[in-house]
């Protein structure tokens, strides 16, 4: 998983503000230039807005709608991000990321914590969710959807919330020693 999301984000990290248009969010990765972000008015999961991100023009590069901040108060905390996505016609791909990025940490590159959740092609608002650990050597804690190709998807209601230790990983790391004995 951390594989793929090192490979299809190819994030350059020249973000440019989404048009000024979504506060706290702007466009960034390959294809930064061929999308789009503004607030929708018409669809969404709850409010009276939700951000829609799309397409303009072909492209076969990846753009994703981010956020990024420094972690300091979550460092040594187990967190879940999660966020209501709906998609239409992401014929290409479309995914949900995060990540926790070191100071040396490839800008392209996966972090050392976070995950990737593809998304269907098209689908209703959906929740999704990402359970991570953010050490102490988090120097920016990122997320984002993104498209790389045709279509548009729209995100709302996007949260991150500290959780207990106990709450599995997303990526399927055990929380605890298993089966020491083989006799499972
Ligand atoms: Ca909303």
């Amino acid at each position: 998983m951390q594989k793929a999301l090192t490979v299809v984000m190819g994030l350059g990290l020249s973000a440019y503000a989404a048009n000024g248009v979504i506060p706290g969010w702007f466009v960034s990765g390959g294809g930064r230039a061929d999308y789009v972000a503004t607030k929708d008015t018409s669809v969404k999961k709850s409010g009276t807005s939700s951000a829609r991100f799309t397409t303009q023009g072909k492209t076969d590069k990846y753009g994703t709608l981010m956020q990024a901040f420094n972690p300091q108060r979550y460092a040594g905390k187990r967190v879940r991000l999660s966020a209501w996505v709906k998609t239409q016609g992401a014929t290409g791909r479309v995914d949900l990321w995060s990540r926790v990025q070191a100071a040396n940490s490839p800008g392209d590159g996966p972090g050392i914590a976070g995950s990737l959740t593809r998304l269907p092609e098209t689908s209703d608002w959906k929740r999704y969710e990402h359970v991570f650990d953010v050490s102490a050597d988090g120097v920016s804690l990122q997320y984002g959807v993104g498209l790389q190709g045709p279509g548009t998807l729209w995100l709302d209601n996007v949260k991150l919330e500290v959780v207990d230790k106990n709450t599995p990983l997303s990526d399927g790391s055990p929380t605890e020693p298993v089966n020491l004995d083989f006799e499972d």
